[in-house]
């Protein structure tokens, strides 16, 4: 492909209730048995392994032009805890330290976590008309707190890409749990 070919402009159709994108160019789903090493509690998280059959944790579309410094797409997280855990993603620096992104609620309710290299961490509410600007080179993980799937629209550079293995290694700072009807962030006692 010629890298200078002129691009076209596209309306694409995203439903803020299901995260279906029309069209899509690729897409991924997570499901509970990938999620294992993210959740503190793994007594908790095997007995739900058994008990359930291996639910759908989140669902991520993309629409990517080719050649262009700009793609977008969802996530689409279901509700759900294991061990009074939210549901969460995985969580990750971008592989480009000097791109950022932005991360648009178009329905349900979540906690966005960020935190920067230095280990500063802070959150930033996920509901609709919320859009969060995550900064280059803060890790961000976002958490499903209500009990409706949580549907956002992301849009980055294509080249930002991922960086999970040092959120894998040393987890965040902070969890988020269901405690009743309240939420609560605590210290995450397994943080390296
Ligand atoms: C998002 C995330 C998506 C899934 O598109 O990749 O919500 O989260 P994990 O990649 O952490 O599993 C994004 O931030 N892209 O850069
Ligand atoms: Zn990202």
């Amino acid at each position: 492909m010629n890298e200078d070919a002129l691009l076209f402009p596209a309306g694409i159709e995203i439903s803020g209730l299901t995260g279906a994108v029309a069209p899509f160019t690729g897409q991924y789903e997570k499901r509970l048995s990938e999620l294992r090493e993210i959740y503190a509690d793994k007594s908790a998280f095997d007995d739900a392994l058994k008990t359930q059959n291996d639910p759908l944790v989140y669902r991520v579309v993309e629409y990517r032009p080719p050649n262009s410094d700009i793609f977008f797409g969802t996530t689409t997280m279901s509700p759900g805890h294991v061990g009074g855990e939210f549901y969460m993603t995985r969580g990750h620096f971008h592989a480009r330290r000097d791109m950022g992104e932005i991360y648009y609620t178009q329905s349900g309710s979540g906690i966005l976590l960020l935190e920067s290299r230095d280990g500063q961490s802070r959150t930033v509410e996920m509901k609709p008309g919320i859009c969060a600007f995550i900064p280059p080179d803060w890790a961000h993980r976002s958490i499903n707190i209500g009990d409706e799937p949580l549907v956002f629209v992301w849009a980055c550079n294509p080249e930002a890409g991922h960086d999970y293995a040092e959120i894998l290694k040393r987890g965040m700072r902070k969890r988020i749990m269901k405690d009743g009807d309240a939420i609560r962030i605590i210290d995450n006692a397994a943080y390296l």
